[in-house]
């Protein structure tokens, strides 16, 4: 490819590259996509791993750009599996004309501010872009994260990363099988494989709190309810904390009675999913109500498991909801099949990975296939993976190496006419992601437009403004449980990482927040800088 120069590069195919490239282009600005996969998709292209589906109802994990859109998409069930969700993504690439602006097979190599220029010099694995504004359209779990385990690179056998899973099927059907990691990836896939495979080894570190998903066929009724008045239904759900339709809840766990909060309890760990946390408003609040739903979640599972010694193995310890809230479709059931055998990493330590197995606590498991479920170097790792170099040549990687700072989660300090959607400071992860990030799409072409309007070339946070606004995700994050445990959400899944709490919690203050921002010429940034 030879040089190529355009107004925008979008990198990354997934949900938020595809809006960026059908808004930005309704604009009249010229845009191209880079996509490292051959296909488009991000987070549900890679995460193909078997069970692997969506815990946001699919009627409202979809977009909501376009009426005619909403409308006419049928989702077949009440939570999407991945297949439906990558087919929706492909149908939306397809109907709006995307495909002939998308550049597969094309990773990002390096960025580079050119000061004197203003403008991004990109360099892709298949030539260089110059481009106004990059938009790193990467995703918040999109980086897989595994772990330097001793001997990995001498395993021989089938080894697999959930974030990463190959896109022929895998059939594990008569092998033994071992899986690390308790996450809701290893307990979305966990229940498929025990059907298939002649022994699953799971070894866990850290149990996990899941609720059942009950997933079922979409109602026609609920479908046809909910697109009779669809924006109203979009516009309901971004008024609660999460914009997520069901988290409403105003009573407090605290003051109700014993069997109002078992009724309560049973009634959302029954049709809730995810929802299970909306139960009560103090749940996330007060480390009291949130022992109360997690001593509810962990009776179920002595309920549901029928080995007493496996049921307390399975049983999480910590604050529910601070590490993310699992969904599941039969996982605690699984561990009832005389197929699948759990393994307590924290009395039974990996020693190491042998060329057909592993070697853990002295006992050796011969697998014919290894599966790590260990997650992903989240919310940043997908920018500091790539070599982005800003003002005076100032890496980002080197600038976050403390912390990831950035003025709420759309634009960074010494990074000039660089863009990020739903990135660190911004509630994303802890939203329903398809919103979150059509709001950031829609701000940031606003903005873009707005320069153009304005004649306008280099926008910028500042390093004052981005601090700020950091120390105050913080103060909120500290009137709520969540920084309570160990979690990807502050950074200590990896251990180089800075431990800091990096979504901003609660939608309706962020939604005004960054409106006001824009109403106001985008307060807080600076225009041609010139130094
Ligand atoms: O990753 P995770 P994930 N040795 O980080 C363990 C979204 N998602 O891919 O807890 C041994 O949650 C680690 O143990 P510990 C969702 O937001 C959504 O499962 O650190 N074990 C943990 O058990 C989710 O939260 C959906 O002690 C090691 C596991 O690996 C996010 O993606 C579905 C280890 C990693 O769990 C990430 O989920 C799937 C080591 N060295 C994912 N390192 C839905 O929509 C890590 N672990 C439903």
């Amino acid at each position: 490819m030879s040089l190529r120069k355009m107004d925008v590069l979008v990198v990354g195919a997934g949900f938020s590259g595809l809006y960026l490239l059908h808004k930005l282009r309704s604009s009249g600005f010229s845009v191209a996509v880079v996509e490292k996969a051959d296909q488009l998709g991000g987070t549900w292209h890679w995460n193909r791993y078997p069970g692997a589906r969506c815990d946001i109802p699919s009627l409202q994990y979809s977009y909501q750009f376009d009426e005619e859109l909403q409308q006419d998409w049928k989702w077949s069930e009440k939570y999407s599996a991945q297949p439906e969700i990558l087919e929706y993504l492909n149908h939306v690439a397809d109907r709006f004309d995307l495909r002939r602006d998308i550049e597969f097979n094309t990773e990002v190599i390096s960025a580079t501010f050119n000061e004197e220029r203003c403008l991004w010099e990109i360099k892709t694995s298949k030539g260089d872009v110059e481009a106004k504004f990059c938009i790193m359209a990467t995703g918040c779990l999109s980086a897989p994260n595994t772990p330097d385990f001793e001997g990995l690179n001498d395993y021989e056998g089938q080894l697999l990363h959930t974030g990463k899973w190959p896109q022929t099927p895998v059939d594990f059907t008569g092998e033994t099988v071992a899986i690390i990691g308790t996450g809701s990836s290893s307990i979305q896939s966990i229940p498929v494989i025990a059907e298939q495979a002649k022994h699953l080894y799971v070894f866990q570190r850290t149990a996990n709190y899941s609720i059942p998903s009950n997933n079922g066929p979409m109602d026609p009724d609920e479908e046809a309810l909910v697109k009779s008045r669809y924006p109203e239904f979009r516009k309901e759900n971004w008024e609660n904390g999460f914009g997520i339709a069901g988290l409403e809840e105003e009573s407090l766990a605290t003051e109700a009675s014993d069997q109002e909060r078992q009724e309560k309890f049973n009634h959302h760990w029954e049709k809730e999913g995810l929802g299970f946390l909306g139960a009560y408003a103090d749940l996330m609040l007060d480390r009291e109500a949130n022992e109360l739903a997690a001593s509810f979640v962990r009776g179920k599972v002595k309920e549901i498991v029928n080995d007493p010694e496996v049921a307390e193995l399975l049983s999480p310890k910590f604050t529910i909801g601070c590490k993310r809230l699992c969904v599941d479709t039969g996982y605690f059931e699984a561990f009832n099949r005389d197929n699948v055998t759990l393994i307590d990493l924290n009395t039974n330590p990996i020693d190491k990975i042998t060329d057909d197995g592993l070697i853990a606590g002295q006992e050796e498991y011969q697998v014919d296939s290894l599966i790590l479920a260990t997650g992903f170097d989240a919310m940043t790792g997908a920018m500091t993976r790539i070599d982005i170099k800003g003002r005076k040549g100032i890496s980002l990687k080197e600038q976050w190496k403390d912390g990831a700072k950035s003025y709420l989660g759309l634009g960074i300090s010494n990074f000039p006419n660089l863009f990020t959607v739903t990135g660190p400071g911004s509630p994303s992860v802890l939203s329903n992601m398809v919103p979150s990030l059509e709001l950031h799409v829609e701000w940031i072409s606003q903005c873009i437009e707005w320069m153009r309007d304005n004649n306008k070339t280099v926008i910028e946070s500042t390093k004052a403004v981005e601090e700020e606004w950091m120390i105050f995700v913080n103060e909120v994050a500290d009137q709520t449980v969540y920084k309570s445990c160990n979690s990807w959400y502050n950074g200590s899944n990896i251990e180089e990482k800075a431990k800091e709490f990096l979504p901003f919690i609660g939608v309706p203050p962020y939604t005004e927040k960054i409106t006001e921002v824009a109403e106001q010429n985008y307060q807080g940034f600076v225009f041609d800088k010139t130094n």
